[in-house]
């Protein structure tokens, strides 16, 4: 064979490899091509490599030069296809446009609901005020979210138009009804078939944690309440609310004041100015509506009072030897001050835009 014509051959060969290997995209076509190519017995290299024999003896040297140029071409394509397929599979996209130095996409981080790291600060501020956080249901019974609470049964509050009742007990939670257990232990309540609501106020859990335990009692709870108000700027049909309760012996109005004062001036600053103004809940007495400085006006961030004796006696303490009080602020009402929000329903449109920004 003439040294061109086998170097001819060789070009071929290489050319040829290179295109199958290149093509090679799983493991099948792979061992396909390298048994072509490279295989032992009757690869096409292996071919070639038998003309080298009949090349002039004085070309060989620069024939045999060439042969191994090419293998080593050859053996080197179909390593680079190997580790390719190996790349696959681990997932790995190997891909020669990719530039390494292109700065990567941001990771945008999450962040916590303004409402949950309000709720969070709160108990921050009262735990530092000796109070422990108590949990009690959404869904509520007529006893605690009324009777217990000095609400007799033709209240206007216990108006179906006020109220989120649920059809019946057994449709809404299937038979037999057990609500979640009382803060600070105790068995669950059974209620068979007997009208529920979704909790108007956190004051239920003032009844459930009286219920379950002596005095002194120095307790929070912080929840979702429902009620059917239309949404404006200050009003929401679901909203929290941080419920306070105070019982042990000689707690007078002084104490709640101090506390209310103590907490406002935590969590809003001391520039903030609150006042208590005359008022009725059936569960204290006195009573008084606790308003805050905002933007030249006052707003109302919640009620407290005196606990009534007949709430005491309801969950069989002596009112002759104990006393409370009780507070229940609008969270939201508490976040929107702090951040300076005009319109509640900012909080629950869930654009991100808005909740990013704190
Ligand atoms: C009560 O719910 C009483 N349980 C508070 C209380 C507790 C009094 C313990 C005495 C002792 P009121 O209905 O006023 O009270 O609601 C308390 C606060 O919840 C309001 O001042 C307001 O800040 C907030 N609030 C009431 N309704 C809404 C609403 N629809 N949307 C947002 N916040 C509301």
């Amino acid at each position: 064979m003439s040294l061109p014509a086998f170097l001819a051959a060789l070009d071929e060969l290489a050319q040829a490899a290179a295109a199958a290997f290149a093509a090679a995209d799983d493991a099948a076509s792979l061992e396909a091509a390298r048994v072509e190519f490279l295989g032992a017995k009757s690869g096409r290299l292996k071919s070639v490599q038998q003309g080298l024999g009949s090349v002039d003896g004085a070309d060989r040297p620069a024939a045999g030069k060439r042969f191994n140029e090419v293998k080593q071409q050859i053996q080197a394509a179909f390593q680079e296809a190997q580790e390719r397929a190996g790349a696959g599979r681990a997932g790995v996209v190997r891909d020669r446009d990719f530039d390494p130095t292109v700065p990567g996409r941001p990771f945008r981080l999450g962040r916590l609901h303004p409402i949950t790291q309000t709720i969070e600060e709160l108990k921050d501020i009262m735990g530092r005020l000796g109070f422990t956080v108590a949990l009690g249901p959404e869904i509520e019974d007529e006893w605690h979210n009324f009777e217990a609470l000095n609400i007799p049964a033709d209240h206007p509050a216990r108006d179906p138009l006020e109220n989120f009742y649920l059809a019946s007990a057994q449709a809404a939670l299937g038979a037999p009804v057990a609500l979640g257990a009382p803060a600070g232990g105790g068995a669950p309540a059974a209620v068979g078939g007997a009208p529920l609501l979704l909790r108007s106020q956190t004051s239920t859990v003032q009844v459930r944690v009286m219920e379950s335990r002596e005095p002194p009692v120095r307790i929070i709870s912080l929840g979702r309440v429902y009620r059917p108000d239309t949404a404006d700027a200050t009003h929401y049909p679901m909203f929290h609310q941080m419920e306070g309760l105070l019982v042990d012996r000689r707690v007078t109005m002084a104490d709640l004041k101090s506390v209310l004062r103590l907490f406002a001036a935590s969590y809003l600053g001391a520039d903030v100015h609150i006042r208590f103004r005359p008022s009725f809940f059936p569960f204290t007495e006195p009573s008084v509506e606790v308003d805050m400085s905002w933007k030249d006006r006052w707003i109302e961030f919640g009620g407290a009072g005196m606990v009534d004796p007949n709430v005491l006696r309801a969950v069989g303490y002596d009112p002759e030897v104990y006393t409370g009080f009780a507070f229940g602020l609008g969270v939201e009402r508490l976040c929107m001050r702090r951040h300076s929000i005009t319109d509640i329903r900012e909080l629950y449109k869930n654009d991100v835009r808005f909740l990013g920004q704190f």
